[in-house]
């Protein structure tokens, strides 16, 4: 890499590919600068499959949102990574990975985050880029969100609380605060006086004091320097790693349906997590793009509040929040659960055009006795809505229609080859490819590197 700051890795990966030849060519083929993106309201998986990927895959980047993320992947010892801000290509010590211009950036969190990762044998050192562009989430934008959910009341959102919707409100108000700010510091007090001000002003409850600012400022003082060797001009890094025809890898946070502007607005996150989100977030052109796969759980889940057309209430909603251990990687908080959503499914498709789709946690669902699968939302007269509905009044009236599978019944954490899953999980997959012709080309049946199907 021809930036100053980087310095190329040689050190042993921690990986220990187990890859089929044919696994490995799948992954090949896929272009020089490909994506991974949430198809529903998130924690799908991207995180595993990026990790998986990023074997093959010389920058993994991360274009949007902040640490409202939460990402988990595996090592091949079995340790367990909950990453926020960190791109999921750091467990591959030959991978750079870049944090782009789109992302909201919690330094206090992102140094523990990283401190986190060294102490458990990951080293970091050289191997983060950070924009330069990017915009700081402070602690007070965090305060901020607990504000506005409690303003909020009954229709409070259920964000993460992680401040991503008042630092990105600073950044479109036009007094936001950015990474390359740090390198001005006889500015910075002035400018951070005026946030906090503006906070106050707005809230009540915001305590703010000249004590408040001066601690603060001592505080970005220190991070100014620990950040200096991470910070970069990322924009250039990604157009000339693009030039010398390196392999980048964009991962998604959150999901289409959470986009600020495809998603159940106003129950949706801050950012475009589809894909409008890698040119605007990293600063590369559309057509450098080339593969993205969307990854969608073999049901549904969903975080916060929001419409949910095929929520299951109740002990059906229980059982899978027990087997698929459906919590938020971030906040601890229980996932809502459902059937999966084709109506929504081939709306992500269509936004995002996805070149293939990875179907993950298969493996969850099969204890059960039977399978639906939302295939249609019917007007309360019968007719069949075409598209996703942008009303949301409208959308709580609709009525699903479902699909039902008989259960396969049996363990298929082990399979690895596509042919030696059961009938019924076959026709489940092939079912849903039919719905939404897209191709699936990676199923998941089992959280670890290890358990993905190459279909
Ligand atoms: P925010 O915090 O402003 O982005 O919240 C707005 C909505 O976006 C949802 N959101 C998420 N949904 C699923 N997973 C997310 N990450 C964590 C995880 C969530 C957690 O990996 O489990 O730990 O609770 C994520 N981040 C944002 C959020 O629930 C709101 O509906
Ligand atoms: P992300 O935000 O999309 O990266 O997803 P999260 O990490 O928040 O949530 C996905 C959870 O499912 C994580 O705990 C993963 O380890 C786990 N997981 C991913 N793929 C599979 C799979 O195919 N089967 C099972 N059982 N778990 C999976
Ligand atoms: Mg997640």
């Amino acid at each position: 890499f021809t930036t100053s700051n980087v310095v190329v890795c040689s050190a042993k990966s921690l990986y220990t590919p187990k890859l089929t030849a044919a696994a490995a060519a799948r992954i090949e083929s896929l272009s020089q600068v490909s994506g991974v993106l949430g198809c529903q309201w998130g924690d799908e998986g991207k995180g595993k499959l990026v990790d998986i990927l990023a074997q093959h895959f010389e920058i993994v980047a991360r274009c949007q949102g902040g640490a409202n993320a939460g990402h988990t992947i595996y090592n091949s010892e079995g340790k367990k990574f909950a990453l926020h801000l960190v791109p999921s290509g750091i467990l591959n010590e030959d991978t750079l990975c870049v944090i782009g211009n789109g992302v909201v950036v919690h330094l206090p969190g992102l140094f523990q985050e990283i401190d986190g990762l060294e102490s458990n044998g990951v080293s970091c050192k050289g191997r983060i880029l950070i924009s330069d562009r990017a915009h700081l989430l402070f602690d007070f934008h965090q305060t901020v969100d607990g504000l506005r959910e409690s303003e909020l009341a009954k229709s409070f959102i259920g964000t993460t609380k992680r401040g991503i919707g008042p630092c990105y409100s600073s950044k479109v108000n036009r007094n936001g605060i950015r990474v390359s700010d740090l390198r001005h510091m006889d500015t910075f007090p002035q400018k951070l006086d005026l946030l906090l001000s503006d906070a106050a002003s707005r809230f009540k409850d915001f305590k703010y004091s000249p004590d408040l600012l001066k601690k603060e400022v001592e505080n970005y003082k220190r991070y100014a320097e620990r950040l200096e060797p991470f910070i970069a001009d990322t924009v250039h890094v990604m157009n000339d790693a693009i030039a010398q025809k390196k392999k980048i890898l964009v991962e998604g946070g959150q999901a289409t349906m959470l986009d600020i502007d495809f998603g159940t607005y106003p129950f949706v996150t801050s950012s475009s997590p589809s894909a409008g989100g890698i040119c605007t977030g990293l600063g590369i052109a559309p057509r450098a793009i080339g593969d993205l796969v969307g990854v969608v759980k073999a049901y549904t889940t969903r975080v916060g509040s929001g419409p949910f057309p095929t929520e299951m209430l109740g002990p059906g909603g229980d059982l899978l929040r027990f087997a698929g251990q459906e919590f938020g990687t971030t906040t601890g908080r229980p996932r809502r659960c459902g059937w999966l959503d084709i109506v929504a499914l081939r709306f992500s498709c269509q936004i995002n055009g996805f070149s293939s789709l990875n179907l993950t946690k298969l493996d969850v669902l099969s204890d059960l006795d039977e399978i639906q699968l939302g295939v249609a939302y019917k007007n309360v007269d019968g007719t069949t809505v075409n598209s996703f509905p942008s009303d949301l009044r409208f959308l709580e009236q609709l009525k699903v229609e479902y699909e039902v599978f008989p259960g396969w019944k049996s363990d298929i954490s082990k399979i690895r080859n596509y042919s030696d899953l059961p009938k019924g999980a076959r026709q489940y997959v092939e079912r849903i490819e039919e719905l939404v012709g897209t191709p699936i080309n990676y199923i998941g049946v089992g959280p670890g590197r290890d358990a993905l199907i190459y279909k």
